[in-house]
């Protein structure tokens, strides 16, 4: 058996790769535990809308019945979004969901790795995981960041929470050799925040612009993925204290409740939303749709550079 066998490519898809049009492929653990039910529903169609809308055709990733899948009916979106007997899939698991045909939601990592072996460049999602904070102590460093390192997929998204610790988090990033680009911004931005008060490695004034280093890194023969921070609009943008009084609180009860591992990623999201009473999350939404249409144009102008 080979890899290919394991891959169920949606014939719009397939037909898209062989004609070479832009793609964007998106995550299905966002939608399984990152957004509750059944909100996560209107997310999970209209995002699809907002990567056609500009330009390119949406590939959502998940694990079902033993196939890696690439570009998901709206019944497997549903499946997805009500997240019952949906694990969290991250490379580590991949074998064995697809061997015991267990229905996984693909991470960040995933959905890149599943990415490269459909030929697909580009990606968006809403955050990427990273080092958690006291990840010193812990050693709690997401498999996002190692799948940046060895797999050549670019990554649109608004930065990383402030559940992480940020500054580690692009010290791991660096070490691995990932460039970290800014769409319109010298900041990183911190997801529900437009600066993280860290720097990123280039400022790209455009989405041609980053087409062209996304093709300039692939000729040179650098497999690595990359990561291109795109700020939340400003209009949904929410104070860096305000959010970093509401995630110590949410930090405490995780620790009180013994939250460790792969649940604290989606712990933490939860409490973020019922603290905030669903401000967050609103902004959670527009980020997300914000990085699928900017995931869009730069796929367009990779498309027109192939
Ligand atoms: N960060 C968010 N929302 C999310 C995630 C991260 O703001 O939904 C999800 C992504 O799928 C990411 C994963 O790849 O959590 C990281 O989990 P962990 O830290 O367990 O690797
Ligand atoms: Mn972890």
């Amino acid at each position: 058996m080979n890899f290919k066998d394991y891959l169920s490519i949606a014939p719009e898809i397939e037909e898209a790769i062989k004609a070479g049009k832009p793609i964007v492929a998106l995550e299905s653990t966002i939608l399984s535990h990152g957004m509750p039910f059944p909100e996560n529903v209107e997310f999970a169609h209209q995002v699809e809308v907002v990567v056609r809308n500009a330009g390119a055709i949406p590939a959502t990733t998940a694990i079902i019945g033993g196939k890696l899948k690439v570009g998901l009916t709206p019944e497997e979106l549903d499946l997805m979004c009500k997240a019952e007997n949906v694990g969290k899939v991250s490379r580590r698991d991949v074998a064995t969901y697809l061997a015991t045909g267990m229905t996984g939601a693909t991470t960040v990592a995933t959905t890149m790795l599943i990415a490269a072996m459909a030929g697909l460049r580009v990606f968006a999602t809403g955050g990427i995981g990273g080092v958690h904070r006291d990840g010193e102590n812990t050693m709690d460093i997401s498999a996002d960041l190692q799948e940046l390192a060895h797999t050549p997929v670019a990554v649109v998204c608004a930065g990383c929470k402030q559940i992480l610790d940020i500054g580690r988090t692009l010290e791991y990033l660096e070490t691995m050799g990932v460039p970290v680009l800014g769409y319109k911004t010298d900041d990183f931005p911190a997801f529900y925040c437009r600066k993280s008060g860290f720097g990123v490695d280039y400022n790209a004034p455009d989405a041609a612009t980053i087409a062209k280093i996304i093709k300039t890194k692939d000729d040179i023969g650098f497999n690595s993925g990359m990561i291109i921070g795109n700020p939340i609009p400003e209009e949904y943008g929410l104070d860096f204290d305000e959010m970093e009084a509401v995630i110590k609180e949410a930090l405490v009860k995780a620790d009180a409740e013994g939250v460790r591992g792969k649940n604290i990623t989606p712990f933490l999201l939860a409490q973020i939303k019922q603290i905030t009473k669903g401000k967050a999350f609103a902004s959670n939404v527009q980020l997300a749709y914000n990085n699928a249409k900017v995931a869009a144009e730069i796929a367009v102008e990779l498309a027109k550079l192939d």
